[in-house]
């Protein structure tokens, strides 16, 4: 299948975590013609890879730090690449992303933050351990989608309590509520009654443009 070695490379270069390796898999990618989308959704797969060593202990916090900051540059060099390839005649809506408070995990929030730029709409990315009120306060300032990403089981409890506070502030009404990270589940988004739940930068995309 067309690009399945540059796919694999990709992959094993995130697993194997190192910087340079990583660059040189995606100039290869990039070569062989494969799109930027293309090349995220490989090493995002790369990442998961990791984060499954390290529960094993085959990887440790070392190596998940230099496979993430491989991830954060691979995007880096290709956000401009992805707007350009973008749909950037869609009407610019606007839409808060952030990771919440308690969590610094930011890496498939700012490929969702990213994909979502490059589909057209005016994002304020807010970055990662968000306060709540930063993000009530964006929805204050006219944000129509509010999207809240969250890693860990600890802090999944918290885009309820966004929602709650969107609610106590007569805001709900007015703002599209996207969740996402790995725990968090559609039965849990509809639990606590987001209305989207992305499971890859992708689909969150997707279901953005069509709501
Ligand atoms: C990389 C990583 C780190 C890095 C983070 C670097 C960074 N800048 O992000 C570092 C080393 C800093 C780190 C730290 C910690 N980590 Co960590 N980490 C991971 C790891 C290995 C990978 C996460 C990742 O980047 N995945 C790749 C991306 C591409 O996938 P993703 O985030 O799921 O995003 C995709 C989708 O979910 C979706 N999406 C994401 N966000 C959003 C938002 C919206 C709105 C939507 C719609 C969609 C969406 O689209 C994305 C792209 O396709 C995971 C393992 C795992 N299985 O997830 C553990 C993991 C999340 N970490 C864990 C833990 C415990 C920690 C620490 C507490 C460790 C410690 N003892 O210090 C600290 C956290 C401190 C804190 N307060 O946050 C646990 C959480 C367990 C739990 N309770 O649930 C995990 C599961 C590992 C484990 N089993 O132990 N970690």
């Amino acid at each position: 299948m067309a690009n399945e070695n540059e796919k694999k490379a990709l992959h094993d270069a995130m697993v194997a975590y190192k910087v340079p390796g990583i660059q040189a898999a995606v100039e290869a990618a990039r070569k062989a013609g494969m799109t930027p989308n293309e090349i995220i959704d490989a090493l995002g797969d790369g990442m998961t890879e990791v984060g499954v060593l390290f529960e094993r202990g085959k990887l440790f916090l070392p190596h998940v730090l230099s496979a993430a900051a491989g991830m954060k540059g691979a995007l880096e060099v290709l956000e401009p690449e992805m707007c350009a390839a973008g749909d950037v005649s869609a009407k610019k809506e606007s839409a808060v992303m952030g990771t919440v408070e308690g969590d610094v995990h930011d890496i498939g929030k700012s490929i969702c933050s990213t994909m979502l730029q490059c589909a057209g709409f005016d994002v304020h990315d807010l970055g990662r351990d968000v306060p709540n009120a930063q993000f009530i306060e964006k929805v204050k300032a006219g944000c129509k989608f509010c999207g809240m990403s969250a890693l860990m089981t600890t802090t999944m409890v918290v885009q309820k309590d966004v929602i709650e506070l969107l609610k106590k502030e007569g805001l709900r009404d007015k703002v599209v509520v996207m969740v996402g990270g790995a725990p968090v589940t559609q039965a849990y988004a509809d639990k606590i009654g987001a209305d989207i739940f992305g499971e890859t930068a992708s689909e969150t995309t997707r279901k953005v443009k069509e709501f």
